[in-house]
């Protein structure tokens, strides 16, 4: 019992204090705003990040260890143009500027300018934050994104306001804006710059679709999940709704492939099967990729994920030596990886490394298990406890939260960011790099093993007797793919990390150009091109290393005007990032 309500019985109580006021734009008329992402250049060692934080999702902690091979794009910072393009007010959104082009940008004048960055860029938001206040005194500074969640970021970033969690009903709050109102959905795309060794992927970029924010299961690491309040927020949550905005940004790119970024898409399930019935009553044959846990992939079933046209699932495999997470309890990883591949799903497969209780004795365990599910991609993590969320709790509670280590290192591609009672720092990075090296050697090349899926899927629904619309149209999409990736599989071989992977690449590419034929002119063009650029790539990394910078985006926001394209500021951004 707390001594407030020992008080409270014998007095009547007090009426509670009044809620503060929703902080709110005071100024005149409608602030001009600045949106904006960490600067770069991203992924070197310099007073503000590590070489290992790399700007790209996959060349960062999934096909690091691939070499040529791995797949190479860069995200935008997709929060930053959902909040501008939910409020009434001119927005600027900078991504990916570099630090001089951010101090430009500052001079143009802004009333509110908002920094959106995650813990590990920490000390670059510091660094914006304190050029705001030099160049732009009197804005107000407002930080958003997962980096807010670092305890005490007001005292150590001076700023306005810290904005924890969902950030579009906050801005329009602020800007005196109904924060309920329906969510407008921007269409971007998903990546830029899409390359395997260093050759383009054909095809335009799939577009980026947002169902919403979090996931209930909270998971005791997921930084998602208990940044939004341990709890799924639905941008839009209604299935056939959710088509109809899946068409529109499918119509408005050109495009019907879309990146669903959605923690847990699966997990609603009702929404998942409406949508899947309005894709169906349409007859419109989008493909997705998605992020799911297990047991929400089984309960929706393997054969409505083909249907939905799952190209690409997500699954957290997390650690199986340990206490296993709710969501992965009963499942038959082998079984289920088997099973989405033959149907034509690639999958990545996420792995915890230097879970606390892994010992350099059972770690190889759980290495090995994910390495033989045979997944198309492999993420592997060393465990991190990032702020908010109940492992981090638990280890600042339990005193082994490493105050020496700086938040530019809170990535988990290098350092543990807090005490291990089986390994140190130097043991912790090389299990990391020896099973990104072991997933490479036994599996072969990422890129070899989507081929594979789309050729294994194909052939699956080829065999499958009275196939409807729908899973014609997929088998049709299965072979498409095959024929595509397998335009690669000669510079796959040429480039093998071993021999396995080259009879498997050439087998591979064999075998399918039983099925398909011999390519025509205009495939060996493209298979000659890319065993050029693919040659001029290999020199390039040897001559200057592998790093590439995204461009510089700029997109201007005006109220009532249709959204604008981003555009690129491009050579200016490769000139700053030198
Ligand atoms: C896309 C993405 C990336 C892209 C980055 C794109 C970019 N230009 O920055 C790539 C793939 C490169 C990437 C890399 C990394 N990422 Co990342 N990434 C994501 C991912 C999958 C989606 C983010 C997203 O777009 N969500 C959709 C939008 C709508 O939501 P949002 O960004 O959260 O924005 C909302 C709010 O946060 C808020 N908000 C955001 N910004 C702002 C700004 C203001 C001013 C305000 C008011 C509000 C606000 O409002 C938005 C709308 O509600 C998230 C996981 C997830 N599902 O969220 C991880 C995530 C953000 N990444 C994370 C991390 C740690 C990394 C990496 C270090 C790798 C890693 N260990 O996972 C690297 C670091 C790269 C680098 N050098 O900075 C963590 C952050 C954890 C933390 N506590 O800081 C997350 C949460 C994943 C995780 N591990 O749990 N990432
Ligand atoms: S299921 Fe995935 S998204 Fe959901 S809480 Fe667990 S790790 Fe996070």
């Amino acid at each position: 019992m707390t001594s407030t309500t020992q008080i409270a019985e014998k007095t009547p109580s007090p009426p509670p204090p009044a809620a503060p006021d929703p902080p709110r734009w005071r100024g005149p008329g409608s602030p001009r705003i600045l949106l904006t992402g960490v600067f770069g250049p991203y992924g070197v060692d310099d007073a503000w990040g590590r070489k290992e934080n790399v700007m790209e999702l996959f060349h960062n902690q999934v096909t690091r260890g691939q070499g040529l091979a791995s797949l190479r794009l860069h995200h935008r910072s997709f929060g930053l143009y959902f909040i501008a393009e939910n409020l009434d007010a001119p927005v600027t959104v900078l991504d990916f500027p570099t630090r001089r082009r951010f101090e430009r940008e500052l001079r143009r004048g802004y009333d509110v300018v908002g920094i959106s960055f995650i813990t590990p860029n920490f000390a670059k938001a510091r660094e914006m934050a304190r050029l705001v206040r030099r160049h732009l005194p009197r804005a107000t500074l407002v930080l958003g994104g997962h980096g807010a969640a670092i305890e005490g970021v007001e005292r150590l970033i001076p700023c306005d306001h810290v904005v924890r969690g969902e950030g579009i009903g906050w801005m329009r709050s602020f800007l005196g804006q109904s924060p309920d109102a329906p969510v407008r959905h921007p269409v971007l795309p998903v990546n830029e710059g899409h390359s395997i060794f260093g050759v383009r992927v054909p095809g335009r970029a799939p577009g980026i679709l947002v169902p919403g924010v979090g996931c209930g299961n909270a998971c005791d690491f997921c930084s998602t999940s208990h940044y939004f309040g341990k709890r799924y927020t639905p941008f839009v949550p209604d299935g056939r709704e959710l088509f109809r905005l899946a068409c529109h940004i499918a119509d408005r790119r050109g495009d019907d492939a879309l990146f669903v970024m959605d923690e847990n898409f699966l997990k609603e399930k009702r929404r998942a099967l409406d949508f899947l019935d309005e894709m169906e009553r349409r007859r419109r044959w989008l493909t997705l990729h998605l992020f799911s846990s297990a047991d929400s992939v089984l309960d929706f079933g393997v054969d409505n994920l083909v249907r939905l046209g799952a190209h690409l699932l997500w699954i957290g495999v997390e650690s199986l030596t340990g206490p296993r997470y709710a969501k992965n309890r009963g499942v038959d990883f082998p079984e289920l990886v088997a099973a989405l591949r033959d149907r034509g799903i690639s999958v990545l497969a996420s792995s915890i490394l230097c879970a606390e209780h892994h010992t350099p004795q059972n770690i190889q365990q759980d290495i090995d298990y994910v390495v033989g599910l045979e997944p198309d991609l492999i993420q592997f993590m060393l465990l991190t406890a990032l702020p908010v969320t109940a492992m981090y709790q638990d280890r600042r509670d339990r005193g082994l939260l490493r105050r020496d280590v700086p938040f530019a290192e809170w990535h988990g591609q290098k350092l543990l960011n807090w005490r291990h009672p089986a390994f140190d720092d130097a043991e912790a990075e090389t299990v990391l790099r020896a099973a990104f090296r072991q997933d490479y050697e036994v599996n072969s090349s990422s890129i070899y093993r989507l081929a594979e899926t789309a050729w294994r899927g194909h052939a699956t629904l080829s065999r499958r007797p009275g196939r409807d619309e729908c899973l014609e149209a997929r088998r049709r999409q299965l072979a498409e793919r095959t024929v595509c990736y397998s335009d690669l599989l000669p510079v796959v071989a040429r480039y093998a990390v071993n021999e396995r992977e080259r009879q498997r690449a050439l087998a591979l590419d064999r075998r399918i150009e039983r099925e398909f034929g011999r390519p025509g002119a205009v495939r060996q063009l493209r298979r000659t091109a890319a065993r050029v650029l693919a040659a001029r790539w290999a020199l390039r990394v040897r001559l200057v290393g592998d790093m590439t910078q995204p461009r510089t985006l700029i997109t201007r926001y005006t109220p009532g005007a249709a959204a604008p394209a981003a555009a690129a500021a491009g050579a200016l951004a490769r000139e700053d990032h030198r």
